[in-house]
């Protein structure tokens, strides 16, 4: 295998010579050099220099099983064999596709029995706001154009997934959004709370939906698109008033329900979904990541059938698709990654066991700690915030700065999670023990001393 063989020094040579990294710095990125990474088992990587990690993010918020697992690897052997490709565009269809179709109807809530599919999430939330547009014109109510979401939402890197999101510094570049999306503030009562009690601010943040919709005019407005709880913007938890007051004004003014499980789906909060999670029923659920658990790309949109009805019986044609919606492989591996889920009872594990307990040894590890305040998460979604005065609520003046140094201090002691600004934020694998746990967050802990270490020499407290 040439693959192996080369050292950790040519792979990190080639790869500068000519790789582009996703969201990176070329220049300085070159300079360091790329962990170049090479197996993975269960919880743990291991890089080209023999070092074990353990995996705090299960990749990217996405291996929801694990790594290692030979029935999936098996289930894409098997189904390349028997046919590798073809195409559901022209009255044509296979069995990993239907099979996979079927299964997603069985597990998401009772009122989505429909899926389109795509390659990722990025492309599902481009579908959704194709899909909702069409939706309202097969109404008649063509005018019903804008989508809603909110600053600091992530809903993916294409034209449309990143219009939808509020990533200021994606915005930045590309001049986006694209017209027809609007945003609202994301309810991160630590920050934006104020005096308010959580509860209060949950109702607040949600009526600046309201007030938005109220400022479009109803007959404008298509959607309005939100995570469960923000991942990339920094595990954000919204208080428990805030999604079931957005769902009252959602029907209050007919606009479509859109919650983007692409990375609270398939476990992460105990939960199937991150609207059981908060009781909610979303109109339309853009899924990825866990669908697989990475194995394969992967995503789609689950239509409830609400709009299902319209699309099929008032519709017509979609004339949306990619050449790989519902690849047979991919397909064939998500059936085999969500049967082992549900089989295995992974869900209700995080659920019930190492959920609750993950939460609870975060919190008796970073709670109490002076510079570590918002410490949060909701099963195997976890974060903490590095905060300059707890008592104020009060940040470090440039963010990211902390985070940043935090981050590289767990990275070279072989544990991996993201910073987002001044927030560590962990989303382990769904299959971690409670031994392993332990093992994360002791190692965890000991980095966040390191970090004080650091941040005291350079006079950062
Ligand atoms: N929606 C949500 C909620 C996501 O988190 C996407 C859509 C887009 O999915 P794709 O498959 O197109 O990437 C995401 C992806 C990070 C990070 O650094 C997060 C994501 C992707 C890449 C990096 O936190 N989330």
């Amino acid at each position: 295998m040439t693959l192996a063989t080369r050292s950790t020094a040519d792979w990190q040579a080639l790869d500068a010579a000519h790789h582009l990294h996703p969201f990176s710095d070329t220049q300085s990125l070159n300079q360091t050099g790329s962990r170049v990474v090479v197996k993975g088992d269960g919880v743990y990587i291991w890089d080209s220099e023999g070092n074990r990690i353990i995996d705090g993010m299960a990749g990217l918020w996405c291996v929801n099983l694990g790594y290692g697992r030979e029935e999936l690897a098996d289930a894409a052997y098997q189904q390349m064999r028997e046919l590798p490709f073809y195409n559901t565009f022209f009255k044509t269809t296979h069995p990993p596709v239907i099979e996979l179709s079927a299964l997603l109807a069985e597990l998401t809530p009772p009122q989505f029995n429909h899926v389109f599919l795509t390659n990722s999430g990025s492309e599902a939330n481009d579908t959704v706001i194709r899909m909702v547009r069409h939706f309202w014109t097969a109404q008649g109510q063509a005018s019903k154009k804008v989508l809603i979401g909110r600053w600091n939402g992530y809903h993916g890197s294409t034209i449309g997934g990143a219009s939808l999101g509020g990533m200021r510094y994606m915005h930045e570049q590309g001049d986006l959004p694209i017209p027809g999306i609007e945003h609202i503030e994301q309810p991160y009562w630590y920050v934006n709370g104020g005096e308010l009690s959580p509860h209060d601010y949950g109702l607040k943040a949600a009526q600046a939906l309201e007030a938005k919709i109220l400022a479009l005019g109803a007959d404008n407005v298509a959607a309005f698109v939100g995570e469960p709880i923000q991942g990339a913007g920094g595990v954000i938890v919204p208080p428990d008033s805030y999604w079931p007051e957005i769902q009252r004004i959602c029907r209050a003014y007919n606009i479509l329900l859109v919650v983007d499980e692409v990375i609270c789906g398939f476990g992460r909060t105990g939960q199937w979904f991150g609207s059981q999670h908060f009781g909610i029923e979303p109109d339309l659920m853009p899924i990825a990541k866990g669908l697989s658990s990475g194995y394969q790309p992967i995503g789609g949109v689950m239509v409830s059938d609400r709009v299902a009805q319209v699309l099929i019986q008032e519709g017509g044609d979609f004339n949306h698709g990619m050449t790989y919606s519902g690849h047979p492989v991919a397909a064939a591996v998500a059936v085999a990654n969500l049967k082992i889920l549900r089989d295995e009872g992974i869900v209700d594990q995080v659920r019930e066991k190492t959920g609750p307990y993950l939460q609870q040894k975060w919190r008796e590890a970073f709670a109490g700690h002076p510079y570590l305040d918002d410490v949060r998460g909701v099963g195997f979604l976890a974060a903490f915030t590095w905060v300059k005065d707890k008592s104020r609520r009060e940040l470090f003046a440039e963010p990211g700065t902390v985070g940043t140094i935090c981050r590289d201090i767990f990275f070279k002691n072989n544990i991996i999670m993201r910073a987002v600004g001044d927030s560590m934020v962990c989303a382990p694998p769904l299959v971690m023990t409670t031994t392993e746990i332990d093992e994360m967050i002791a190692l965890a802990a000991r980095c966040v001393d390191l970090t004080v270490q650091a941040l005291e020499a350079r006079g950062l407290v």
